[in-house]
């Protein structure tokens, strides 16, 4: 059973690869234990960031980058359509998500890391702080990007889908219940969309690692 690294953007491309039975090795670095700023990791990529392929030789990272490259390379014009307004729609969702929606990570899956690890303390100001901030980042992200089914538009997802859906979906698979966005009438549109998404292909595969984290977080919360 293949066991994919915990961080959102290596999960994007994991999954698209995984949709489209593209084979790749999965090499593991540890970026929560410096594993992406060693000598040996820089010398190979120099943002010193994960996720990053080496393709026969061509090294490349950032995760948009690289799902746009394969989708290219492989001609999945459905992931990243050749259609000029709707790949530029893509490419506009890939741009912003950087500054809005990615920020899940860092406001909410990074402190959940940081007190998993023992690090920093998990309160209930951390939880309400937590909740609110991945209200406001999904209902911001629902109202400027899902004003279609898709983020591009169409009807099928692309890769801008798969980058903003890992993101958003995290925030239930490592805190639970609890932090879901089910059956809020706020944001139906967004648990519609949602729910198609996680209803690609290899889904549960991709984010089994995720989900086990998210477990045995809240698992240590209930017993502390
Ligand atoms: N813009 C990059 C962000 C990648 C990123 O933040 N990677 C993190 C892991 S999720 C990392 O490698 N951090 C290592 C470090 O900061 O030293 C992308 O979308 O691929």
């Amino acid at each position: 059973m293949r066991r994919y690294r915990l961080l959102s953007p290596f999960r994007s491309c994991a999954w698209l690869c995984r949709i489209k039975d593209l084979p790749f090795e999965h090499v593991k670095v540890e970026p929560f234990m410096g594993g992406t700023r060693t000598k040996e990791y820089k010398d190979k990529f120099p943002t010193g960031l994960s996720p990053a392929i080496d393709d026969n030789g061509f090294k490349l990272a950032e995760g948009g980058a690289i799902m746009k490259y394969l989708c290219v390379k492989e001609g999945w014009t459905d992931f990243y359509p050749t259609d000029l307004q709707q790949q530029a729609l893509v490419d506009q969702y890939l741009s912003n998500h950087h500054s809005t929606t990615r920020k899940m990570t860092m406001k909410v899956f990074h402190p959940m890391m940081m007190s998993f690890m023992g690090k920093q303390e998990w309160d209930a100001d951390a939880g309400a702080k937590a909740k609110d901030t991945s209200v406001f980042i999904a209902s911001k992200f629902q109202d400027v990007f899902l004003k279609e089914r898709f983020i591009a538009g169409g009807d099928a997802p692309t890769i801008a889908d798969l980058a903003a859906y890992t993101e958003i979906a995290q925030v239930e698979q490592v805190l639970g219940s609890e932090y879901s966005f089910e059956g809020r009438e706020d944001m139906a549109r967004l648990n519609e969309w949602l729910g198609e998404i996680k209803g690609l292909k290899a889904h549960d595969d991709v984010h089994r690692t995720v989900s086990k984290l998210g477990q045995l977080f809240q698992a240590k919360l209930a017993g502390a």
